[in-house]
């Protein structure tokens, strides 16, 4: 105990000097249980780099296929191909949910899926084409780095080359899935089969090269522990350091249910509010830290506001890989409900495109302002 207070009361002096966290602070923020004092670490980060600024976006989710050759232990969406639940969509769902998304105002639609190994990589980037038919304006995020480094195996092409096609098709950013956990002692047994730790960097470091946005993300809450957590965000945070093309980092609270792993307990209220403080702390290079309503429900999320998240991700609609996993959150939030969440929780809500620029909207239309920059945000990329 006497310990824990000594080992925090550095911390607390790094943070207010800025200074960055090492290996061992990370392994002693996750053995701490003062869930305050990190709390309110997490929350001085997260005021000097966006104030009290509470984001939000209206978007829609994609998932194009559940069929998957990879069989993830943590995973309830996919299905093999002869299963009745197997299914693709092809042009006329794909043009239907977009122009339902763009009818809703929607600035975004995420892409993520299964890995299906009988679809060619022209059907992967035709998917972004026929968005863009119906509403050239939406920003499509796509294709986590597995799926990526899994088209460029089956279309026998470099990851690189993959990542030009889907730019040529309209791809505007690439989502943070895939990542799990990278520490091989976890990654092995949960999802041995799909893109190595180095692969998903890689493809990362690749897209940030090309121009391309990123996000990052972190199953947490499984057979992780705190090693494989810090160690997690520590390659991230180096990659980081190199390319500076990550935007938003979003710890994903593990969901057992339909899993190979459903004998595990879900994360608790405690593990979800520290896991989100830690990696505020610990990714002091990532400009957000998004606390995903879907995964750790509205209410979690709207307190996570201040335990280090800046962001609440979206309006979502037609999300089903976390609710067939157990989620209990709504299929959609509104924004007006949103918008009373980050209020309540002492925040100014913004809505922002997946870039983070402004989002002006009158009457039916929206369009895109500046790169959002709090005051101390502008002092520090001046
Ligand atoms: N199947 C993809 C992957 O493993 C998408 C996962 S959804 C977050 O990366």
């Amino acid at each position: 105990m006497a310990d824990d207070v000594a080992r925090l009361k550095v911390i607390r002096e790094k943070v207010e000097a800025g200074e960055r966290l090492s290996f061992d602070d990370g392994l002693a923020l996750e053995a701490s249980r003062d869930i305050l004092e990190i709390g309110a670490l997490a929350n001085l980060v997260r005021e000097r780099k966006n104030g009290d600024l509470g984001f939000y976006n209206v978007n829609t989710h994609i998932n194009p296929t559940n069929v998957c050759v990879y069989t993830c232990d943590f995973c309830a969406f996919r299905a093999d191909l002869d299963e009745p639940k197997a299914y693709v969509m092809y042009r006329d769902q794909v043009v239907e949910r977009a122009r339902q998304a763009s009818e809703r105002g929607a600035t975004e639609i995420h892409i993520v899926g299964g890995l299906h190994h009988k679809l060619k990589l022209d059907y992967y980037c035709d998917v972004i084409r026929w968005i863009k038919e119906v509403d050239p304006e939406i920003h499509v995020k796509a294709y986590t780095a597995v799926e990526v480094e899994f088209f460029a195996k089956i279309t026998r092409v470099s990851t690189e080359e993959v990542l030009k096609r889907l730019i040529d098709a309209g791809l505007g950013s690439l989502p943070g899935g895939g990542a799990e956990i990278f520490h091989p002692e976890v990654r092995e047994k949960i999802c041995g089969a799909k893109a190595t730790t180095e692969q998903w960097l890689d493809v990362h470091r690749t897209a940030h090269r090309l121009g391309l946005h990123s996000n990052a993300t972190m199953l947490y809450g499984h057979i992780d522990g705190p090693v494989h957590r810090i160690d997690h965000m520590v390659r991230l945070r180096e990659l980081q350091d190199e390319t500076g093309g990550f935007q938003t980092f979003i710890p994903l609270a593990f969901h057992p249910d339909n899993s190979e792993m459903a004998d595990i307990p879900r994360p608790s209220g405690m593990m979800d509010l520290k896991t989100m403080a830690i990696s505020r702390l610990m990714l002091d290079n990532f400009p957000h830290i998004k606390a995903y309503w879907v995964m750790l429900g509205l209410k979690t999320a709207q307190v996570a506001l201040s335990f280090g998240a800046d962001d609440i991700d979206g309006t979502v609609v037609h999300e089903k890989i976390y609710h067939e996993a157990g989620a209990e959150t709504p299929q959609e939030a509104t924004v007006a409900e949103i918008r009373r969440l980050i209020e309540e929780a002492g925040r100014v809500p913004i809505e922002r495109d997946t870039l983070y620029r402004e989002i002006r909207r009158e009457g039916g239309r929206w369009s895109a302002g500046a790169k959002i920059q709090t005051p101390s945000l502008a002092i520090l990329n001046s």
